[in-house]
């Protein structure tokens, strides 16, 4: 369904997008090689084209993130919608470790949870930061921005976007009241200093080049930034996760994505929001 070309190594400027109904899938190293690059450095040189594909539901959800990652990678890979009684039928198995998706094939290695693709795919496409230290930061904003997805999950299945529910999620994640509360160590305040405290937050959330912790802040605030959900309060309350949503969104690469028909219009799995 989608297919992506990396032109040259500036993930800022030279992306290049060629968008076919069903795409080659190109990749250079499965994780078999991986370990025999570990072993023998020699091997490393030889390459060998993997398969790759993203299972998950024609929504945005879960598998926003993995396709925000694949195109900042620039990689070419195919998606297949889930099909449920295959996904519960085989749930648990290697190929459907926690009965959910979205999975992402390597060959016939599959991957299951949102965050551990994006990793796969950062340390495979150098957007997991330069240094253990950067690598670290990036953990961190990922599991902050999950802890805040976990309650926006909330919100839109359990509490179904009811007015009250929308008022707590607001007063839980946004409000700065929330900040120093009991929180669950969800809200957008805390990403913001961490974007403010890299860079006075002009630049990428974490380090001086961009990783998939910048995806998946990218995907929470966009998310919110809808008017369904905060729309323009959040803009007015962290102006600088919204600009650092604007500056990861024209990214030439990320840029190409979003504005094709590959970017898929339904947000949810249900019709709210
Ligand atoms: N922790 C998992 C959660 C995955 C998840 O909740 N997937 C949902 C779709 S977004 C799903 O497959 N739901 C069906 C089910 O749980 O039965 C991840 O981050 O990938």
């Amino acid at each position: 369904m989608k297919g992506c070309e990396r032109k040259d190594q500036d993930k800022g400027s030279a992306f290049h997008f060629l968008f076919s109904t069903r795409t080659k899938v190109r990749e250079t190293e499965s994780p078999k090689r991986e370990s025999q690059r570990d072993s023998n450095n020699n091997n490393s040189r030889k390459k060998r084209k993997m398969a790759l594909e993203l299972i998950y539901f024609p929504l945005r959800g879960r598998g926003e993130p993995v396709r925000l990652a694949l195109a900042l990678a620039g990689v070419e890979y195919t998606e297949k919608a889930v099909d449920y009684m295959t996904m519960k039928s085989t749930a648990g198995t290697e190929s459907c470790p926690f009965g959910q998706a979205p999975i992402f094939k390597v060959g016939d290695f599959h991957i299951s949870q949102m965050d551990a693709i994006t990793r796969y795919i950062a340390r495979a496409h150098n957007l997991y930061g330069a240094t253990q230290q950067d690598a670290a930061l990036i953990d961190m904003v990922l599991i902050g921005v999950e802890s805040i997805r976990s309650e926006y999950t909330k919100l839109i299945y359990e509490k179904q976007l009811s007015p009250e529910g929308l008022e707590a999620h607001k007063a839980l994640v946004l409000a700065q009241e929330g900040l120093n509360g009991r929180n669950g160590g969800a809200h957008f305040g805390y990403l913001n200093n961490i974007l403010q405290r890299n860079e006075g937050g002009e630049g990428f959330v974490v380090g001086a080049s961009v990783s998939i912790a910048d995806v998946q802040l990218f995907d929470v605030v966009d998310l919110h930034l809808r008017d369904a959900i905060f729309g323009d309060l959040l803009r007015q309350t962290y102006p600088l996760l919204a600009a650092h949503h604007d500056r990861f969104a024209a990214i030439p690469a990320i840029a190409s994505y979003l504005s094709s028909p590959l970017r898929q219009q339904k947000v949810n799995g249900n019709a709210l929001g």
